[in-house]
């Protein structure tokens, strides 16, 4: 690949990212507030971290302060799937620790966690941290999904930080990877060590909300690169008058990707999981309502139309929902067993003899790639859904629905369908100046908890448009 870079990325390059008033003022203090407390499961959570549950909240503002001036080492990973911004939290970070001194070092832990774990680490020079500023990817330092729990991976860190002198580390990361950060930061307490971990939460989902975050970073980005081609299509779709495009869209579990496209571009229909969920509506009906929108649209002389889904769907249809749990437990105790199956006929007849009838009704329903999807898990045990084809398992049911009535003189209808699943081609376009901002905020003041000597929080930058 070439080193010339395009007019957009020197214009990009060039933007220099907005922060909050108290982080520009370059003297900062930290204000204590009132106790943190979860949401739930208090009792439980006190038990599993009694060196860091219940810290009082953290405000980063303007004033003289304790922040150490001292040169200070800090490593930093990114984990979990890319959200753009990744790059600029680490050029934020960089730019904090050498504003308060240019001595102050920072390291970039490679390809996830499982850098950490094994103290695979480049040190961050300006070359590299400008190279990087304001674009898309995790490229830098690259990401992964290992998790940092067990003993010897949290033994592994500890000696990895106490042989590089490390006083903090920053994780990049989604809601696992957040857990993480607070299991290794009440681990390190305990044992004494001087590195302090500091979280900061990320991904396109947009679904690691609370009072304190109002956005993870990334969504805001990747929401408008597919809004921009699902706008395409909708175009095209109007323009051909031919096809039906049943677009599935990232963000695992939640619906937020898949909604807030949906305002930005209105397609005829948008599926939403957690409606369906609350409904409780099953497969069959999901088919039958989108069969009937179908069929009125080419009764008014249009066979075309887009449909949206969110890859989170499956696990939302209460059917579904149902089996997915009932696998797992079986998954739970027989998957050496399922697994060692040389046939995928041999799997699906072992499962269907576990499963309950109505799920192996279901289960056996599925084309044969959604089913073996629906037998992997990833280390953190979430079904990978981004595998599952969604859009093609409603094109097929609607397709064999729609055949039926017309058997039955029911439609006329014209039924074309086209599959799309937008979900990396969004999540490393170069952030949008909400997100380069965000981002570049978040390092700037994960920065500062570090040199507050401040360990177990979770970073984050309110009201970032309002001075
Ligand atoms: P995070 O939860 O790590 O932020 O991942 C987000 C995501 O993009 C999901 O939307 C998607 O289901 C998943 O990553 C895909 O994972 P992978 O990158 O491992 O294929």
């Amino acid at each position: 690949m070439s080193n010339e870079i395009s007019a957009l990325q020197k214009a990009r390059a060039a933007y220099q990212p907005k922060l909050p008033k108290a982080l520009r003022s370059g003297n900062v203090k930290i204000e204590f507030g009132e106790a943190s407390h979860p949401a739930s499961d208090g009792d439980k959570i006190k038990k599993l971290f009694p060196n860091t549950y219940g810290q009082p909240v953290a405000k980063i503002v303007e004033g003289d302060g304790i922040l150490t001036a001292q040169p200070i080492k800090v490593g930093v990973v990114l984990s979990g799937g890319q959200a753009p911004g990744g790059h600029n939290v680490i050029a934020g970070l960089f730019d904090a620790l050498k504003a308060a001194n240019k001595d102050s070092k920072l390291y970039g832990f490679l390809k996830g966690p499982g850098g950490v774990i094994k103290g695979k680490y480049k040190e961050l020079t300006p070359a590299i941290i400008d190279d990087y500023r304001n674009t898309g990817g995790f490229d830098m330092i690259m990401s992964g999904r290992d998790k940092i729990e067990k003993p010897e991976d949290l033994a592994a860190c500890k000696k990895n930080f106490a042989a590089m002198g490390l006083d903090g580390l920053v994780i990049i990361g989604g809601d696992d990877s957040n857990t993480n950060a607070a299991v290794l930061a009440e681990y390190l307490r305990e044992e004494g060590s001087k590195t302090v971990v500091i979280g900061v939460p990320k991904t396109i989902d947009g679904d690691m909300k609370n009072e304190q975050i109002e956005a993870s970073f990334g969504f805001d980005t990747a929401a408008k690169t597919y809004s921009e081609l699902i706008g395409n299509i909708c175009r095209d779709a109007t323009s051909a008058v031919k096809y039906w495009h049943f677009i599935r869209l990232m963000g695992r579990a939640a619906s937020h990707v898949a909604l807030e496209c949906a305002l930005q571009t209105h397609p005829n229909v948008t599926l939403v999981s957690e409606e369906i969920q609350a409904k409780g509506t099953t497969l069959q009906e999901i088919v039958d309502y989108i069969a009937d929108v179908i069929c009125e649209r080419a009764a008014s002389g249009k066979n075309y139309g887009i449909l949206v889904v969110p890859e989170g769907l499956p696990e939302f249809i209460s059917d579904i929902k149902a089996m997915i749990d009932e696998l797992s437990n079986i998954l739970g105790k027989d998957e050496a067993y399922i697994t060692g199956l040389n046939d995928h006929s041999e799997r699906v007849q072992y499962l269907s003899n576990q499963l309950s009838d109505h799920s192996a009704r279901v289960y056996g329903s599925l084309p044969t790639e959604i089913q073996e999807v629906l037998l992997k898990r990833d280390s953190h045990g979430n079904v990978p859904l981004s595998q599952v084809e969604t859009e093609r398992l409603l094109i097929d049911l609607v397709s064999d629905k729609i055949r039926m009535m017309k058997q039955h003189g029911e439609t006329e209808a014209k039924f074309s369908p086209l599959a799309h699943f937008f979900g990396y081609e969004g999540r490393c376009a170069a952030p949008s100046n909400f997100d380069a901002d965000y981002t570049y905020s978040l390092g700037y003041a994960a920065a500062q908890l570090v040199r507050g000597g401040l360990t177990g929080y979770t970073v984050n930058v309110q009201n970032l448009t309002k001075d």
